[in-house]
């Protein structure tokens, strides 16, 4: 009997000494993660289409934010902030940097050779990039670009679909103007306190955290879920004088509830917080903007995707984002999203 008492005595031992050791190990050097690469290449079997060329798509939209991380980080430094001088086609101002994430975003994407097309909010017209390429992309390279000069948070949101028309023939209206349901991937890189990438392929949410000295990002949380309810709302108030009598009284019960008014003023930063912590965001028709002020091919779809595979919802007040047959690349859209309990309130109203 004692015998056989005796190894097992010892291999706990061994066992409790294994654990020790490993948890010393650990306090000593933290365990960074998986690497966003090794990550897409676990996954790619989720992808309706299983092809590395979603994967590589997926990476070279990575590569030019971390370029474009890179430059943001320098404004201040070297003279790229401020205004261009000029307007991009839908009336805004362009900031340096905008034309510049637009630069640095085409040619990741055009060199890639995935892309048949892109579009983007700073291109009247969408782009061909290659004729063999499958998916077309839809993007807004830097987002919130009003607030790059105060070095607050800005981000790039992006939206790729699969084309429809046979690769090897040319681009056609049909390949362009998708609904968001269309969309095979989507996702933000977050320029704040941290860069973050938050992507997903219709399989949960992913949200990768960029370490600059290693040049890599990290998984910082998978099959990430918005709470279902929430106290936050997020809305430009300097125009509620204009907004539709039902967002003013929807307002009007976030305040008569106490429910805490946060608002950045770009879209990235203002859904991120309102994801991790519970919360809505409302762009509403204003007398301004009739229709909103963002729009539903690179801003509105992507996020209203995120949204959705979070648990969240996404909606212009009548119907459901990723419903909505775009009939023009620069559309606008009214815009409700966040926590799914909160929306649902807002379109009660
Ligand atoms: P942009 O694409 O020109 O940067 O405009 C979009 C931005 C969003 O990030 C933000 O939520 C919104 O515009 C803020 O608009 P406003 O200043 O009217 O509140
Ligand atoms: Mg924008």
């Amino acid at each position: 009997m004692q015998s056989i008492f005796v190894p097992m005595i010892s291999s706990q031992n061994t066992s409790i000494k294994l654990n020790t050791a490993s948890m010393e190990s650990s306090r000593i050097a933290q365990p960074i993660g998986i690497a966003l690469d090794r990550f897409i290449k676990n996954n790619q079997d989720e992808f309706a289409f299983a092809s590395g060329e979603l994967s590589q798509l997926l990476r070279d939209i990575a590569l030019a934010s971390k370029v474009v991380n890179r430059e943001i980080n320098k404004a201040g430094l070297i003279d790229i902030m401020g205004g261009m001088g000029s307007q991009n086609n839908t009336g805004d101002d362009q900031q340096k940097l905008d034309v510049l994430a637009n630069i640095r975003f085409t040619r990741a994407l055009a060199k890639g050779g995935e892309a048949c097309a892109l579009i983007s909010e700073e291109n009247e017209s969408y782009t061909d990039l290659n004729n063999d390429g499958k998916y077309v992309i839809a993007i807004d390279p830097l987002d919130g670009s009003s607030n790059i000069d105060v070095n607050v948070s800005i981000g790039t949101i992006f939206s790729i679909y699969r084309r429809k028309t046979k690769v090897g023939t040319p681009i056609s209206e049909e390949d362009i103007l998708q609904k968001g349901s269309e969309q095979v991937a989507a996702g933000y890189i977050l320029y704040g306190s941290s860069t973050m990438l938050v992507y997903t392929t219709g399989h949960g949410v992913n949200c990768f955290t960029y370490e600059p000295s290693l040049g890599e990002y990290f998984l910082s949380k998978d099959r990430l879920m918005m709470p279902e309810k929430g106290k936050i709302y997020s809305i430009n108030e300097g125009s509620a004088n204009s907004f539709p009598d039902n967002v003013k009284a929807y307002v009007q019960f976030c305040k008569d509830n106490q429910y805490t008014a946060r608002y950045i003023g770009s879209l990235v930063a203002d859904f991120h917080r309102n994801m991790l912590k519970g919360g809505i965001y409302i762009y509403p028709s204003t007398a301004k903007d009739p229709n909103g002020k963002l729009r539903l091919m690179y801003e509105c779809n992507a996020l209203a995707f995120v949204a959705e595979q979070a648990g969240g919802l996404a909606t212009d007040g009548q119907k459901r984002i990723l419903d909505i047959q775009p009939t023009s690349l620069h559309q606008r859209v009214p815009f409700y999203v966040g926590s799914k309990n909160m929306v649902e309130k807002a379109v009660s109203y």
